[in-house]
């Protein structure tokens, strides 16, 4: 995985990378050690044994009890809000994804010790492309729909199942099958608390069984180009007054920029 320390940081080069490299990218160190021990006490705590006998847990699941998440964590703590409005993640999906790219989803995992892996897939949209007869004809990996951003909180290693990867496989749009023989030929995103990995959702990838003592945790972010539709509901548990209170940049990412589906007369946009 190519490693691109924010001093060396070039949005076009992400692009290329992600296009027509390997699919993965590093920038390390991008949050501070305050920032990602914020973080880490906020999911641990929402994901400890008392908070997992909540609502949202299925505990007669332990699949679910093996991978924890907080879900939108826009509304969970500023924090949050600040780690993904870094200007280095928004140069870098203003240029893979275009200026109005949106969030579809901003999640926390929590695998924990024993948690045995995901299956190999591609990430939403193209989650469900196992159905490739409910996409229009001759979709193709030619343009992105889709990033994935990781923030690394625990440290991602071998041992605690970093994410896995397959290189190159994003210059192919096809779901991964077991004739793809995944685990016969992977790389993992190794990473330190405080980096950002960014990945085309396109490449093969799954997170890998936590053979560690402790908890992994990573925060999953799924950016959109503007027009398709967020697979996340990150509106309706946002604290009252958040949207008014936000950020440009923020409001843009909850898909306040794009007026449409509209009333008529349908609004055309004018460039700022
Ligand atoms: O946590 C990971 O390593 C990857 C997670 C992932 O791919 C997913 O939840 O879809």
């Amino acid at each position: 995985m190519r490693t691109m320390s924010p001093a060396e940081f070039d949005a076009d080069a992400v692009v290329v990378e992600l296009l027509d490299g390997g699919g993965a990218l590093r920038i390390p160190g991008l949050f501070s050690d305050q920032q990602v021990a914020q973080a880490k006490a906020l999911i641990e705590s929402d994901t400890d044994e008392r908070a997992i006998t909540g609502s949202h847990f299925n505990t007669a699941d332990d699949d679910a009890l093996l991978q924890r998440r907080v879900w939108n964590l826009f509304a969970r703590d500023q924090v949050f809000v600040d780690m993904i409005s870094d200007p280095l993640i928004v140069a870098s999906m203003q240029a893979f994804l275009g200026t109005d790219f949106i969030v579809g989803s901003y999640c926390a995992s929590r695998t924990m010790p024993g948690f045995g892996g995901q299956e190999p897939h591609i990430d939403y949209p193209y989650w469900d492309f196992h159905r490739d007869r409910s996409f229009p004809a001759r979709i193709n990996s030619s343009f992105p729909l889709n990033c994935q951003g990781t923030i690394v909180i625990d440290p991602f290693t071998v041992e605690s199942g970093a994410t896995a990867y397959r290189p190159g496989t994003a210059s192919e749009l096809h779901y991964p099958t077991a004739d793809d023989r995944f685990f016969d030929d992977y790389q993992q995103m190794l990473g330190e608390p405080g980096d950002l990995i960014l990945f085309y959702g396109l490449t093969w990838h799954c997170a890998m069984p936590n053979r560690s003592e402790a908890g992994r945790i990573g925060l999953l972010i799924e950016f959109l180009p503007k027009f398709v539709t967020p697979i996340e509901d990150l509106l309706t548990d946002l604290p009252e007054g958040f949207l008014d209170r936000a950020d440009p940049v923020v409001r843009q990412m909850l898909g306040q920029s794009y007026p449409w589906p509209s009333q008529p007369p349908h609004p055309p946009l004018v460039e700022a």
